[in-house]
């Protein structure tokens, strides 16, 4: 018997940026990645998202896979500047419009839209304004978010208003792989705690506007294993556990900060300054479910002699920059190493799907019975192709055993309601290209972007029909 309830939501995700192309049509106005990924070197060989995968233009084919795929929900994130091309004020309609028909064709192939309201596409103009280090970004985003709630939320149940902070404010203000390509942590501080303020009032608005439905906020989900059990090595996990997790998870599951950590982290990054009221506005607005994105575990030592404040290592949740050689860390409190036992992916991503399993009850632990979503989750290769055929067989076992570990969480006790592999179809994996596969569906880019089915889209369309049953 399947672990997995009836209604589960088996889906898949995607976000804006990444798949829609048409960057220019419309009215749309300019996002921060639209810049940033102009700039030379910004990206792999240059490669951006102004035309993607076009689904734009090609939405209606695409949903249609989504239904043959006999998928139950589709996790999309809509284009701030798309709707409102400088972040506020003039709408663009015919934005409105392409959201409004894909979420009808959805709905026609009986297919529940999941929404991210934010996956890291800002609008340019704001960013002129100061981007999530000025406040007027949060409040920006809650007339944003209100707009959607009023031209969608008759037909959407499922939202959620940020994806990943640790990426976009870690690579925004850390790093400095994404934009605004700042390398300043106190500033990372501050624009983190905006957008959580941006994220409660705008929870705060969904509910004022009575639409039936739920509001959360997706994560990353990433484990920790120490490099050797001596004291420092452990403590440095700790300390990565805790920035990872209850930094960005306890001010949108606990309305607060975890005031252990911060004060572990003052002298280096300073504390978030709240502004009056930001407290209440944290406490009063907490998520009705979390989405969790899982990809790898990471493995952790102490970093006491750092050179650096902190350097990128390479592509994905913890990079998107390649930089192969590079050592990701943060002075005087940790860093990741490779793991000499661990299986890795051709990206350096350690495949650890117990990780999984463990991550999911270690939330509910935390945090009591909060609802979760899978709302990523997927293998990025470049998938072999014999006889015209893409066969990525190594997809299909990661995926498998990521569903397994879903269903022992399950079977834990842990409520799970959806699973959202990365990605429905292979799109822009942000710095690393197009080259980076994660989808059932293959684009040519050869061939006019011609859509063709994987391997493993026959593969998950038996494992949605069998509920979850792996056969
Ligand atoms: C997550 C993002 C996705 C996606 C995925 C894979 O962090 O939310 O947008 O890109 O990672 O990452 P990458 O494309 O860098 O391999």
């Amino acid at each position: 018997m399947s672990a997995f309830p009836d209604g589960f939501l088996w889906g898949a995700a995607t976000a804006a940026y990444q798949v829609e192309g048409g960057y220019q049509a419309d009215g749309k106005g300019p996002s921060i990645w639209d810049e940033f990924a102009h700039r030379p070197s910004a990206t792999y060989q240059g490669t951006n998202g102004d035309v993607a995968v076009d689904h734009y233009h090609r939405f209606r084919e695409d949903v249609a896979l989504m239904g043959e795929l006999g998928m139950k929900s589709y996790r999309f994130s809509l284009s701030w500047p798309r709707l409102l091309p400088t972040g506020r004020g003039q709408v663009n309609e015919a934005g409105v419009a392409f959201y409004s028909d894909l979420i009808d064709e959805l709905l026609k192939h009986q297919i529940e839209p999941m929404i991210t309201l934010y996956h890291w596409d800002l609008p340019l103009a704001l960013q002129q304004e100061g981007g999530w280090e000025a406040r007027s970004t949060a409040d920006a985003f809650v007339e944003y978010a209100r707009l959607c709630y009023q031209r969608f939320g008759d037909r959407v149940k499922l939202w959620s208003t940020f994806n990943e902070t640790v990426v976009f404010i870690g690579h925004g203000y850390i790093t400095g792989a994404h934009p605004p390509a700042v390398q300043d942590p106190a500033r990372a501080v501050q624009a983190c705690h905006h957008v959580f303020v941006a994220h409660a009032a705008a929870v705060a608005a969904f509910r004022q506007s009575g639409i039936p439905g739920q509001i959360g906020f997706v994560n990353v989900l990433q484990p920790h294993t120490p490099r050797s059990s001596a004291p420092e090595d452990v403590a440095a996990c700790e300390l990565a556990d805790g920035i990872y997790t209850h930094w960005l998870y306890d001010p949108v599951l606990k309305g607060e900060y975890p005031a252990e950590l911060l004060a572990k982290t003052q002298s280096l990054w300073g504390v978030p300054r709240f502004a009056p009221g930001d407290d209440a506005l944290l406490r009063n607005n907490l998520c009705d479910f979390i989405g969790l994105n899982f990809y790898k575990r990471e493995t952790v030592a102490a970093n006491p002699h750092g050179e650096t404040q902190l350097t990128a290592n390479h592509s994905g949740t913890r990079g998107s920059g390649h930089q192969p050689g590079k050592e990701f860390g943060f002075k005087g409190l940790f860093k990741f190493v490779r793991n000499p036992d661990g299986i890795y992916t051709d990206w350096d991503w350690e495949i650890y799907p117990q990780g999984l399993t463990d991550g999911i009850l270690a939330i509910k632990a935390r945090y009591g019975d909060v609802p979760i979503y899978i709302t990523e989750n997927g293998l990025g290769a470049k998938d072999p192709v014999i006889d015209g055929e893409v066969v990525d067989d190594d997809r299909i076992a990661y995926l498998s055993r990521h569903i397994a570990a879903i269903a022992d969480a399950i079977e834990q006790g842990a409520e799970v309601r959806g699973y959202y592999p990365w990605s429905f179809i292979d799109l822009l994996s942000w710095l690393n290209g197009y080259q980076k596969q994660y989808g059932f569906v293959y684009v040519d880019h050869a061939r006019g972007l011609a859509r063709q089915r994987k391997k493993s889209f026959f593969w998950y369309q038996k494992v949605i029909a069998g509920n979850g049953e792996l056969r």
